[in-house]
């Protein structure tokens, strides 16, 4: 097999499950104005730890996060263990900066593990290669740091080399503590830093030798290795397993340098920021997630929706009311977004169109007449059935269809849809 089957193959059930949910906490919670707040506001680490001081997050049950994304048809998740603000959600023996030294006094990361693991949800863990508190990860002149500017925070007497020994000690230890982990998460290379500036070969060998089914973003590695190393069949072992766009559904998909398929998942925030923002209100409606959902799916992609979590450890009302609603229609339409993937057909103007196997889902978001026309299947369906409830479709010919021997046409029965949000169409093909 070449490397990039060995890829396809080792994230097959990552296909199957097309949508996760991504959960952006620790002490930015707090300052409540973003993740990337320290870097924004240029906070000193000696101003930023009275965040630290304070983290109590007395609501923190994640059992009710499992719940929450089990109810809206999640299959995964992925939990910051560790973002750019270097705090650890976990007990790290390599780092004082971590929640068992805070008021929560324990392991949050264990509670998280357990508890989507008694859903059935398969774990993942983000891990930031960006650390601003670690006092060898160099900053000044860095474009990502928050005292870039500041000639007072030189990068005098910073070992590099300390750090990533660090990363690789820490990553050891996420591997080691918590029992299967199936998704790894990394973030993000950037400038010099990339590949083996993080010693990626020798780190990926540890993470393969520890857990050897886990799957591995494309983070380790800078986009433009990446793209390089599609073209071949052997792939540096840090290029990853899938493809990670952030705030974008790629237009066509993701293919390698051949032109196949290959694994990739869309990462998108709720409202406009990843961490917990008091003030930001713009949440996309459940409407807009699903479309979004079915638009990944029907390029071979899948959907990893992020919530934050407050200082409390409640995700917001907002984002819970948005995924309950997700979750209604994943209820009834799910089997359309499991495990499928591209139909291999022009997108109608009706809507999407997703695939498994022999059966056809037409997402349709829009008709203008009570029956529904399907270009080019007319010989090629043995049935039509409503996905939500299961009741049979007519797929008679209207009598003025004459002039049109290639359509299928489905009797919707009226113009108004049942689904405002999407209504999906099961098409069993002959
Ligand atoms: O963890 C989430 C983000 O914090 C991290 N990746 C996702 C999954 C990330 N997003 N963008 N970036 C990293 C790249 C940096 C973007 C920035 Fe900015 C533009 C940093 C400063 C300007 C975004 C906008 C953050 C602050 C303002």
């Amino acid at each position: 097999m070449t490397d990039q089957e060995i890829r396809w193959e080792r994230t097959a059930w990552m296909r199957e499950a097309r949508f996760g949910m991504f959960i952006h906490w620790g002490l930015y919670a707090i300052p409540a104005r973003g993740e990337w707040v320290r870097s924004t506001e240029k906070i000193t680490v000696e101003e930023y730890q009275k965040y630290f001081d304070e983290f109590d997050p007395v609501y923190y049950d994640p059992k009710k996060w499992a719940k929450l994304a089990k109810q809206a048809g999640m299959k995964y998740a992925v939990l910051t263990t560790k973002h750019h603000d270097g705090f650890c959600l976990f007990d790290s023996a390599y780092t004082d900066y971590k929640a068992t030294n805070t008021k929560a006094g324990r392991d949050l990361v264990k509670e998280y593990v357990e508890a989507f693991r008694a859903e059935g949800i398969k774990i993942g863990f983000y891990y930031s290669l960006l650390d601003w508190h670690h006092p060898d990860y160099p900053h000044y002149g860095d474009r990502q740091h928050p005292m870039r500017d500041n000639p007072e925070y030189g990068n005098e007497n910073r070992n590099f080399d300390n750090y990533v020994t660090y990363l690789h000690n820490q990553v050891r230890e996420l591997l080691t503590h918590y029992g299967k982990i199936d998704i790894l998460w990394f973030d993000f290379s950037y400038n010099a830093l990339y590949g083996e500036a993080w010693r990626g070969t020798e780190l990926v060998e540890m993470i393969r030798s520890l857990q050897p089914d886990i799957i591995l973003n494309d983070r380790l590695s800078g986009d433009a290795a990446i793209n390089d190393a599609l073209q071949e069949d052997i792939l540096p072992m840090y290029a990853g397993d899938f493809q990670s766009p952030e705030q974008i559904v790629p237009p066509a998909g993701v293919t390698n340098g051949k032109g196949d398929p290959v694994t990739w998942e869309a990462c998108m925030t709720l409202n406009d920021h990843w961490g917990y923002a008091v003030f930001d209100h713009n949440y996309k409606s459940a409407k807009t997630v699903i479309r979004m959902l079915v638009d990944c799916v029907s390029k071979g992609g899948n959907l990893l929706l992020n919530v934050g979590p407050n200082a409390k450890g409640e995700i917001p009302p907002a984002s819970k009311k948005i995924l309950e609603e997700i979750g209604v229609w994943m209820h009834e339409n799910g089997e359309s977004i499991y495990g499928c993937g591209n139909a291999g057909l022009p997108k109608p103007a009706w809507g999407y169109y997703t695939r498994k196997d022999d059966v056809l889902y037409a997402h349709v978001y829009d008709i203008f007449t009570s029956s529904l026309v399907v270009e080019g299947m007319a010989n090629a369906v043995e049935y039509a059935r409503m996905q939500a409830d299961g009741a049979e479709l007519s797929m008679s010919r209207p009598w003025n269809s004459a002039k049109y021997p290639n359509e299928l046409f489905i009797d919707l029965h009226d113009v108004q849809l049942p689904d405002p949000i999407d209504t999906v169409i099961r098409l069993k093909l002959k």
